[in-house]
């Protein structure tokens, strides 16, 4: 007559598993039964980057390791709806949590645990293992095109709003790739992905943005890209050209492991958008870009690729009917993803087009680019239903007047003194920007 095994739960994200679970794990493991409360990709991509290895792949991972009795989804930061329903006799988790975002969590779990006498257990948390620290590691050891296309519809499937970055070099996307910021409530931000756009590309190559710069030369960027990040990328294809070109775009899109494309409903001679009508440029007919996207979705060989569908309309001036039309025959020829242009200096005619586009039966992913209306607010796209936000040129254009004015301190001065010390990253740091490795 043996008493009842009793329950330990233990709240894990486990994208690379390291010595510092193993030894959660075995401390758990002296008190009974383990149970992971695994961690899904939403509860983590909440509050910080979305993990590497999908829920799916991360629970065949800790299942497997030994010690663990039964794996069950921890789907938000709050570990009381899991505890209520296990009433585990004991919890286990670091002593990271003591302080920082976590301690009020640790106050309410052991609350809520005292109130079937429930104990919780706080081990030593092992030092230098974080799992910052295991990101940094699988970045340094790359990612694979399969992985790395997958992450744009896994990232839109558990955030509400997605963060998109132009890059134009293997520079810019390191920055892209690099820099976050920690938001007030001590949250990490960052970019979730690059946006190769076509005109920051064309500009870096002093070229006009008018589909002058051809697909092999721009793969050639989308590969320098690829070999020094992880992120995931939607490519800007212009208007995707030929159909007969544009099958074989989409192939080798998804061959380098880029998520999606874009493609503008233009036709004839493509200028940039922000061009409005200015000039000449003309709209192609929904039934002609239907067919493109129904014969690309068709090229494609993996579920994974995205093809988003650029609707001019406004660029056009020919009102929100026009585009809401548009979008709804667009993704009736499959479109996976929906872009709204415009180049209007206040967000209106987006937002009335978003409220109008949200009334539509069948949607996908809502995707705008505030270069003209750059005052909007993120809050604001989000509440308008709006998926992904594009900063489609912005890196290139703060980097094209440092570069002048450098010059012009040079000529004017006869010397590079002050451009060195008004305008110049210090030696010593500009050479930290690159790994030191062959
Ligand atoms: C780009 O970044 O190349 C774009 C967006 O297509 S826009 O420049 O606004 O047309
Ligand atoms: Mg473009």
């Amino acid at each position: 007559m043996g008493t009842k095994e009793k329950l330990v739960y233990v709240p894990m994200a486990v994208d690379m598993v390291h010595p510092g679970h193993l030894n959660i794990i075995r401390v758990a493991k002296k008190y009974g039964k383990v149970m992971v409360g695994l961690f899904t990709d939403e509860a983590i991509a909440a509050y910080k980057r979305l993990p590497f290895m999908t829920y799916e792949q991360r629970k065949e991972v800790i299942e497997n390791v030994k010690g663990v009795d039964t794996v069950v989804p921890q789907t938000t930061h709050d570990y009381e709806p899991n505890l209520r329903k296990y009433r585990p006799d004991y919890m286990v988790h670091g002593t990271d949590w003591k302080e920082g975002p976590l301690a009020h969590v640790r106050e309410r779990s052991i609350d809520v645990m005292a109130e079937w006498h429930g104990k919780v257990i706080e081990p030593e948390y092992t030092p230098g293992i974080s799992s910052s620290a295991a990101h940094a590691l699988i970045k340094e050891l790359g990612t694979t095109p399969q992985l790395r296309m997958q992450r744009l519809r896994r990232l839109l499937a558990v955030k509400k709003f997605v963060r998109v970055m132009e890059a134009h070099s293997g520079l810019s996307a390191l920055v892209v790739e690099n820099t976050f910021v920690a938001d007030s409530n001590k949250q990490r931000k960052e970019f979730d992905a690059f946006w190769l756009s076509s005109l920051t590309e064309s500009t870096m190559k002093g070229k006009p943005d008018i589909e002058l710069v051809d697909t092999s030369s721009r793969l050639e960027t989308v590969n320098e890209i690829f070999e020094i990040t992880t992120k995931p990328m939607i490519y800007d294809g212009d208007t995707g050209g030929h159909i007969e070109h544009f099958v074989y775009t989409v192939r080798s899109l998804e061959r380098l492991g880029v998520s999606a494309i874009i493609i503008e409903d233009k036709c004839g001679l493509k200028m940039n958008s922000m061009f409005g009508t200015e000039i000449k440029q003309q709209q192609a007919t929904t039934e002609e870009f239907c067919e493109k996207i129904r014969k690309g979705k068709k090229a494609q060989v993996t579920e994974d690729f995205m093809i988003i569908a650029r609707i001019e309309s406004l660029i056009f001036n020919k009102g929100t009917d026009d585009a809401v039309d548009r979008a709804s025959k667009y993704i009736e020829a499959g479109a996976d993803g929906i872009m709204i242009h415009s180049k209007a200096t206040t967000p209106s005619e987006i937002l009335e087009f978003c409220s109008h586009y949200q009334r539509l039966k069948k949607r996908v992913p809502l995707v705008v680019v505030p270069t003209s209306y750059s005052q909007v607010h993120e809050k604001e796209l989000i509440a308008a239903g709006v998926n992904v936000v594009i900063y489609a040129n912005h890196l290139i254009r703060a980097a094209y007047p440092a570069m002048v004015n450098v010059a012009k301190s040079i000529l004017s001065n006869g010397s590079a003194f002050n451009a060195t010390r008004d305008y110049c990253i210090p030696m010593k740091d500009f050479l930290e920007i690159l790994p030191h490795k062959c």
